[in-house]
């Protein structure tokens, strides 16, 4: 039978062992597809770090209006061990996310039976989160700079910006995902207590947005405390919203709490249908085990499974996602992040088997 060559994704593999794990992702969504005959148009855009050292930049300057070409980007890493890292974030990831206003960035979390966490398995196995990620502005806004460099009287500012319209639609975005899970229930994070400007804006729209949803129950949690109780009573979180910087910090401790950070996976979402969106584990370049194929490809398996969600493809990433529940539980064979030995081809056949 004709496979059906129905989405046009990018694919920017990036940096360290982005290249490594962005593989084992094609090769599970490819095999998953092309069980429900569907094939995929596939253009890689080597970028990133490699690309930075020859042209000093880390993307060309037509990058965006070539990525708008596509349905999905699939992006791997960002970080190099010789280039500043605010250079490849801002130059590459933040580039991207901020161009095509990705400004939803989603990032699951949930306990699956086999994958150890350092918590408890009884209070693990809670473990049901959704956290929403503000992806434009807030404390990644990039405002702010240096006065009297070099002297001793040197100061640097790093302004967070709230606009009402950001935080707005960031909150209404959270309801919607809250409204389609079966608990219903949305926690905002904030600091409002000691920060009385942007993030009373922040409480203050996400009140606003909430009478539009009269069912979703709430709870307004301070990010440190959010820690604990993650930590201690994960059964009281089902989906919470929070800005770019706190849901980054809480989104490993989220991740690490299901396992390790090497299964965390990620959407930044434009809602605008015509710009795509991009997947990515939620990991970084981990230059320290570059070229050893012990990376976790479940991140990258996952965030693939979320793009083919995304794209309408929900057979194919359901039957993904069976494949991992179905390799955790009769206990991998695991990467050493996840206390095995196994390599990364290794757990990528796995998973591919168990697609079949
Ligand atoms: N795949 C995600 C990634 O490469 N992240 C690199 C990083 O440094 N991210 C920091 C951030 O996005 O806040």
């Amino acid at each position: 039978m004709k496979q059906l060559n129905k989405h046009n994704i990018a694919i920017i593999p990036g940096d360290g062992i982005g290249p490594e794990v962005i593989n084992s992702g094609l090769k599970v969504i490819r095999r998953s597809l092309r069980l429900d005959n569907i094939s995929i148009k596939e253009k890689v855009y080597n970028w990133g770090s490699n690309y930075y050292k020859k042209h000093q930049l880390m993307m060309p300057k037509n990058g965006l209006e070539k990525l708008k070409q596509h349905n999905a980007i699939f992006f791997g890493a960002v970080g190099d061990e010789k280039i500043a890292d605010d250079i490849t974030l801002w130059g590459l990831r933040l580039k991207i996310c901020q161009g095509l206003d990705q400004f939803a960035n989603i990032r699951p979390s949930k306990y699956i039976e086999g994958i150890k966490s350092p918590l408890d398995k009884k209070i693990a196995k809670n473990i049901d989160w959704l956290i929403v990620r503000e992806n434009s502005e807030g404390e990644y806004a990039g405002s702010g700079g240096i006065v009297h460099r070099d002297l001793p009287i040197e100061i640097g500012s790093e302004v967070a910006i709230f606009t009402k319209e950001g935080c707005r639609r960031i909150h209404d975005y959270a309801f919607k995902l809250a409204l389609k899970r079966p608990r219903k229930h949305l926690t905002l994070i904030t600091k409002s207590n000691a920060q009385r400007h942007g993030m009373k804006l922040w409480d203050k729209m996400f009140y606003e947005v909430k009478r539009k949803y009269p069912t979703i129950k709430t709870e307004k949690l301070l990010v440190d405390a959010a820690t604990a109780v993650m930590v201690n009573n994960p059964e009281k979180i089902d989906v919470m919203v929070a800005t770019n910087l706190h849901a980054d910090i809480l989104s490993d401790l989220a991740s690490a709490l299901s396992g390790s950070l090497g299964i965390g996976a990620t959407a930044n979402i434009s809602t605008d249908k015509k710009i795509p969106s991009m997947f990515e584990p939620i990991h970084g370049s981990a230059f320290d085990i570059v070229g050893k194929n012990i990376a976790n490809p479940i991140g990258a398996i996952w965030s693939g499974m979320m793009m083919l969600e995304h794209l309408g493809e929900k057979k194919s990433a359901a039957r993904i996602f069976k494949a991992i529940k179905i390799y955790a539980n009769k206990n991998g064979p695991f990467t050493p992040d996840l206390g095995g030995i196994a390599s990364t081809d290794q757990v990528t056949n796995e998973i591919l088997k168990l697609l079949d």
